[in-house]
């Protein structure tokens, strides 16, 4: 969603990570949270990332989803240039299956938080929902959109069981 004036932003530090990035996209688009999507490279982009990260409050950003793969330093280096909540998501790296992802994004030192989700997929999809959370705190509409997605997941767990037998 790109017409309204984005309030979460979801960067990456490649576009080799959109395949998992655009599960947390899929999310806002379903709870019709404007967001916008950029990639933005720690090393290769060292400068956008500094700009963005310090206008992302001016710009009206309320939260950050950052992936990134491998030596993975786009979440906490954007956690340290802002004060928004930055929610990372370590992608599956080819070397190391995400094990260099998760430790180089979850393993960051006391008073800069980054918000670590799971590696891949699910993790994104996860960074996602943290995201419509957060901003659910102000937003009644949000509240009841995620019960809905609660009951529709306990209601697959149901249809499961009954496909069992
Ligand atoms: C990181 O390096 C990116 O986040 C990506 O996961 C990884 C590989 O990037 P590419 O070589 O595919 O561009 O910066």
């Amino acid at each position: 969603m790109t017409d309204s004036k984005p309030i979460v932003a979801v960067v990456m530090g490649s576009s080799s990570d959109w395949e998992t990035m655009k599960h947390a996209c899929d999310i806002l688009d379903r709870f019709e949270v404007p967001y916008m999507k950029q990639v933005i490279s720690a090393h290769r982009t060292p400068e956008l990332m500094a700009q963005f990260a310090h206008d992302a409050r001016g710009n009206g950003l309320h939260v950050i989803i950052a992936g990134a793969g491998g030596a993975a330093h786009l979440p906490g280096m954007i956690a340290a240039q802002t004060t928004l909540p930055v929610i990372g998501v370590p992608v599956r790296s080819h070397a190391l299956s995400g094990w260099d992802s998760l430790l180089s994004i979850v393993q960051m030192p006391g008073g800069i938080p980054v918000a670590t989700t799971a590696v891949g997929n699910s993790g994104a999809t996860n960074a996602g929902l943290l995201a419509v959370q957060i901003l659910s705190t102000t937003d009644e509409r949000l509240v009841t959109a995620l019960a809905d997605y609660r009951n529709e997941l306990k209601e697959k767990v149901a249809q499961s069981n009954a496909e069992l037998v």
